[in-house]
């Protein structure tokens, strides 16, 4: 889409310790601050948007990871129900930041419902949304009734956090994805699935295939990717596109607590 804002909120020191994650690896938290203060620059200073930056909140040990909290798509922004429920009160911040915006808020009140952002693949044409540990039937159809424009699609997660973990949004109908038997997987019921046959990136990590794509009045096509550095072989990959505008942005401690590039923002 075509963004002019960024939404990100700081990291809490209570991260290190209290953020949910899958793998017991040691967050470095000065890095972690480093990088995402070079991601914000990157979005603010190379890219030019306006960023709200949102004060990180102790209490709430994954609030930087912002995407999971609203799915914003034309004038609407809907605020999610969080899957794990150490990460519901991180929403208030959202809508309030939303509401400022002017945007029209749906709020996921229905307390059977869950959804998190990072379930949430727009193609600009449709959404795609992933059945996983965080997201129920129940969340899709809510955001389904929000945004009553576009089909909505439930794909499958067979493995990792969220639909996103593995995927994203690479260009213009280029759909990046890894692959992991289970990310071709779900790939394979997308390309069933969607009103539209997409382009498809394949990354040889799959995190690697969860990056930021934007279409900037200005600049052009531009993608956050992975770095060299993290992910040499996948790096060489988002390297040979040649119509788009690159920036590796490192996230090596976010991906310690299961974050990839994109949770860190809401675009708008
Ligand atoms: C969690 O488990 O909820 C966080 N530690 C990571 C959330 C990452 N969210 C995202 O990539 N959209």
């Amino acid at each position: 889409g075509n963004f002019t804002h960024a939404i990100v909120r700081g990291i809490p020191a209570s991260l290190v310790q209290e953020a949910l994650r899958s793998s017991l690896c040691q967050v470095d938290l000065v890095k972690a601050q480093h990088q995402l203060q070079l991601h914000i620059g990157t979005l603010k200073d190379e890219l030019g948007l306006q960023v709200v930056e949102l004060p990180a909140d102790e209490s709430l040990p994954d609030c930087v990871f912002v995407e999971d909290c609203a799915v914003v798509c034309g004038d609407t922004a809907l605020i999610t129900r969080p899957g794990a429920p150490s990460r519901r009160k991180e929403t208030k911040a959202m809508k309030s930041a939303l509401q400022e915006l002017n945007f029209k808020i749906v709020e996921m009140k229905d307390d059977t419902a869950t959804l998190d952002g990072g379930d949430v693949l727009f193609t600009g044409r449709e959404f795609f949304v992933g059945l996983s540990k965080r997201t129920n039937h129940r969340g899709i159809e809510i955001l389904a009734g929000a945004f009553k424009d576009y089909p909505v699609s439930t794909l499958p997660v067979f493995e990792g956090l969220h639909l996103k973990s593995f995927c994203s949004m690479a260009g213009p109908d280029l759909i990046a994805f890894g692959s992991s038997e289970p990310a071709q997987k779900t790939l394979k019921i997308l390309q069933q699935t969607g009103d539209h046959h997409y382009k498809t990136l394949i990354l040889p990590d799959d995190a690697a295939a969860n990056c930021v794509f934007m279409n900037l009045s200005g600049k052009g096509q531009v993608l956050l990717h992975c770095t060299p550095e993290e992910y040499p072989n996948s790096a060489k990959v988002f390297e040979r596109l040649t119509d788009h505008l690159l920036f590796p942005v490192p996230n090596s401690e976010m991906s310690k607590v299961d974050g990839g590039l994109s949770c860190c923002s809401v675009l708008i």
